[in-house]
């Protein structure tokens, strides 16, 4: 593309749906509350050393009890839409009985938002699996997806006729492999094959769900939201590197992207891990179910990668570039993990940085991989299979600064999104059928094995007060959201 969006006003499409997203756990607080009842996270939580300071979401932003003021913010923002997820430990605590005052509790946000002319998008899970089912296997046991399609029904029956858009999953790859190989995540299993087997359960749970939103709610649109890299060889001259590089690309974006959008796993991924039992657990069917077609396909971007085959030359600053997701940072008190993947093949992917500035997570900024990425989908999957695309999350860490009259001025997340919504429309311009996009995050809220020691909020979470402080990006995203135009930089 020959003129990049470089610095002048960028003006998006008619239509375009300006959002923000939050996740249940992340913000919702009320852990015990109206007979909600443990999701893997709070049996996480308690272990010692998992959570950056022993925190937990019991009270979080509290949101379950301050909805109403909420979605007051996001009308403030002049938010077209407003990506949340909603908790199976609420709605179904045991695994197996609806609770109604959980449902309840999504009734009123929904009513609320729509009363507020702000469009719903609920996604059925981000990472909170009831504790119960994990006792009963969690996502490396096949039932668990029957047990997921189940609570879908029972969403789409409570909320079908007032939510117009439904993804299944958020980023499977993390619920797979952090969970279940890292180790950084809930449940906090350390396998490669417990990791493998769980990304096919999910999928195919997301599968079944597709089937029993569709019979019941017809008129949605409905999909999935992946979390993806971009995945560059260190030396593209290096077979070495290359070959890293497939294979990253492969355990990261190709191994749910190809079954869901094209019906099969990857040849090249299936002779990679032949050792740890994928292709043994794939049942006749499982693929047909799994690429049931969906409408829309959630795109969560924050960072891409070079990665060798050899390490990089650490001389006296070992670990330095690590981020918190390989459970290398010391403060989240979890195992070492040797490369950035939790990668169950065994020759290694190793990551190297590329001196690029970096977030608070210590992820590297790349707005350009952004434009790369949507390209590549839209080319190569979205496009042949004629769903829409929309980014679900993009957003940065960095410590707030709070000046004497409480406003926080963060410059450096204005920045990091005004790049990425020029990225964002380089590739619209280019061809890719994006048709939204969501900040993450509308609020700082509960960082996963980060606690809250990590802020992505257009908004300032005070945790003494529950005090809401909207920051300079949030300021400058109202005027995004209200104008459907990023202003000149200047
Ligand atoms: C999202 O996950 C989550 O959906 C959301 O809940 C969370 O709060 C938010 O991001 C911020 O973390 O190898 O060091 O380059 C993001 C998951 C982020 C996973 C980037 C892979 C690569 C880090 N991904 N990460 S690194």
């Amino acid at each position: 593309h020959a003129t990049p969006n470089s610095s002048g006003s960028v003006e998006f499409p008619p239509g375009f749906l300006w959002g923000t997203a939050t996740a249940a756990y992340q913000v919702e607080g009320a852990g015990h509350e109206d007979g909600r009842q443990d999701s893997v996270w709070d049996v996480f939580c308690r272990i010692p050393g998992a959570v950056h300071h022993g925190d937990d979401g019991m009270v979080a932003c509290d949101h379950y009890h301050r909805y109403r003021e909420d979605v007051a913010l996001m009308k403030s923002l002049n938010l077209d839409t407003y990506r949340f997820s909603t908790s199976w430990a609420r709605v179904v605590p045991d695994g197996r009985t609806v609770n109604r005052k959980g449902l309840d509790f999504y009734s009123r946000l929904v009513d609320e938002l729509l009363t507020a002319d702000i469009m719903p998008w609920l996604t059925l899970y981000h990472w909170d699996l009831p504790q119960a089912l994990e006792d009963l296997g969690g996502w490396p046991a096949r039932d668990t997806a029957s047990r997921f399609a189940d609570y879908a029904a029972v969403m789409a029956d409570a909320l079908g006729d007032r939510v117009p858009v439904w993804t299944t999953l958020n980023e499977p790859w993390c619920s797979a492999f952090l969970g279940y190989t890292s180790g950084s995540h809930a449940p906090g299993k350390k396998s490669p094959e417990l990791g493998l087997a769980a990304a096919h359960h999910l999928m195919l749970g997301h599968g079944l769900a597709v089937e029993a939103l569709r019979d019941r709610v017809p008129q949605a649109s409905l999909g999935i939201t992946l979390n993806f890299t971009v995945s560059d060889p260190v030396d593209p001259t290096n077979p070495a590197d290359v070959d890293a590089a497939r294979r990253d690309d492969g355990m990261f974006n190709r191994i749910f992207l190809d079954p869901i959008l094209r019906g099969a796993y990857p040849q090249d991924l299936l002779v990679d891990v032949a050792h740890l039992g994928l292709a043994e657990l794939i049942r006749p069917g499982d693929l047909e179910i799994i690429s049931t077609p969906i409408d829309v396909l959630g795109v969560n971007y924050y960072n891409g990668g070079a990665v060798a085959a050899t390490p990089e030359p650490r001389g006296d600053a070992p670990l330095a570039t690590a981020g918190p997701d390989g459970a290398r940072d010391q403060d989240a008190g979890s195992p070492l993990w040797v490369t950035r993947s939790p990668n169950p093949v065994p020759e290694g992917i190793h990551p190297h940085a590329r001196g690029l500035p970096t977030t608070d997570m210590g992820w590297e900024v790349q707005p350009e991989g952004l434009t790369r990425l949507l390209l590549r989908l839209q080319e190569d999957y979205t496009g042949p299979r004629g769903s829409a695309m929309f980014v679900t999350e993009n957003g940065a860490a960095y410590p707030d600064v709070v000046e004497q009259d409480g406003t926080v001025d963060d410059q450096d997340r204005l920045e990091f999104l005004d790049a990425h919504l020029r990225a964002l429309k380089d590739a619209i311009d280019a061809g890719a059928d994006v048709r939204g996009y969501f900040a993450w995050s509308l609020m700082d809220n509960f960082e996963w094995a980060l606690g809250y020691s990590k802020r992505f909020g257009l908004t300032r979470v005070d945790y003494e007060t529950q005090e809401r402080t909207v920051k300079s990006s949030g300021r400058w995203y109202a005027d995004v959201a209200r104008d459907n135009v990023v202003p000149a930089r200047g």
